[in-house]
């Protein structure tokens, strides 16, 4: 007699979400180094989490939210200070059909157009994780780290992808057996999103991973970029030649695309007329790309609206993209950001 698949998918449905409690719960030990973050608010009523319509938002009682689509994991609001962060085009296609433009895609396991002769060169630009569907792992606020102390201030959504979710395109393409755990932590003013890379596999990979975080501003032309002094950078804009950044804030006055390498200062701090806007604490990188499109880039993309919108946004986006990260069979990287919300 045939055996029924019911119990055998139970089982392996039933394996998935343990593996995945059990990879969420290894991450909440804490790591030395932790860079140091918000400060709790104190206690208060609870925070709130519900999920609708393939995403899960998340509020604290001080108004600041967070929303999170599961495809792609993509944040696509983080509402801090009674504003919104982050810029999302109006364009945007939030149905999967195509990654998002803005918010924060995740960039996995190659940034950029993948090279030829290597192992993602079948890939898609930036990867196959910012246009699948992720799962959602469960919420958590008893939290070690110092973003989120637990208790009320804070809440811990935490996003899973492994090799059996993807395509079979994108298996084909890139056959490695890996876990991806997503965190995403919002306490008062600050947001947080950790990257957990597992190699689940006996044959060792290499990977790129960025946060390709799409920030809202006021107006371009009043905002400095800074923290990048005498960082080497690719410039993108100028034929992928190298430089070298000599002054310590950077302003946009046309399209950048840069990728600054082996960032000496932590903290990447955007200021809207000369005030502290939002600081940006790499995690686990040393990394960032700074990109604005600016006008003719803008009019080129189908999905970026309005066109004027690169006078209010720009990308600064952590990650580890100057080579490849080798990961052996067994063997985990973790890496984000913390971000802080000015008033
Ligand atoms: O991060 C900057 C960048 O690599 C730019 O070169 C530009 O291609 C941008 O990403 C957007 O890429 P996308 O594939 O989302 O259109």
């Amino acid at each position: 007699m045939e055996a029924s698949i019911e119990p055998q998918y139970n089982t392996i449905s039933s394996l998935t979400k343990t593996l995945h409690e059990l990879i969420s719960q290894t991450l909440q030990m804490d790591r030395p180094n932790k860079p140091s973050a918000i400060s709790p608010s104190g206690t208060g009523p609870q925070p709130s989490v519900h999920s609708e319509q393939g995403r899960v938002i998340a509020s604290l009682p001080t108004g600041d939210s967070v929303e999170v689509l599961l495809y792609g994991a993509t944040v696509v609001s983080w509402k801090a200070n009674g504003r919104e962060n982050l810029w999302v085009s109006e364009a945007a296609k939030l149905d999967g059909s195509k990654p998002v433009r803005g918010g924060v895609p995740i960039v996995f396991p190659c940034f950029g157009p993948p090279p030829k002769d290597h192992a993602t060169s079948a890939l898609p630009q930036h990867g196959f994780a910012r246009n699948t569907t992720w799962e959602y792992l469960g919420k958590s606020s008893s939290e070690s780290g110092k973003l989120a102390s637990g208790g009320d201030d804070s809440v811990k959504l935490d996003f899973g992808l492994s090799s059996s979710q993807l395509s079979e395109d994108a298996k084909k393409a890139w056959g490695y057996d890996f876990a991806l755990v997503y965190s995403v932590t919002l306490a008062r003013d600050g947001l947080q999103t950790m990257l957990n890379v597992q190699n689940k596999g006996d044959k060792a990979f290499e990977f790129q991973m960025l946060l390709h975080t799409y920030f809202r501003i006021d107006n371009i032309s009043k905002v400095a970029i800074n923290g990048l002094g005498s960082t080497t950078y690719i410039d993108k804009v100028l034929n992928a030649t190298e430089h070298q950044q000599s002054s310590p804030s950077l302003q946009i006055t046309g399209e950048v695309d840069r990728v600054y390498k082996s960032i000496k200062l932590d903290t990447t701090s955007i200021t809207q007329d000369g005030k502290s806007r939002l600081d940006v604490t790499r995690d686990g990188l040393s990394d960032s790309v700074v990109w604005n499109p600016w006008i003719e880039k803008a009019k080129s993309m189908g999905d970026f609206e309005p066109k004027d919108g690169y006078k209010n946004m720009v990308c600064v986006e952590v990650g580890a993209v100057d080579g490849w990260t080798k990961l052996e069979a067994g063997e985990t990287f973790e890496g984000g950001m913390i971000v802080k919300s000015h008033a």
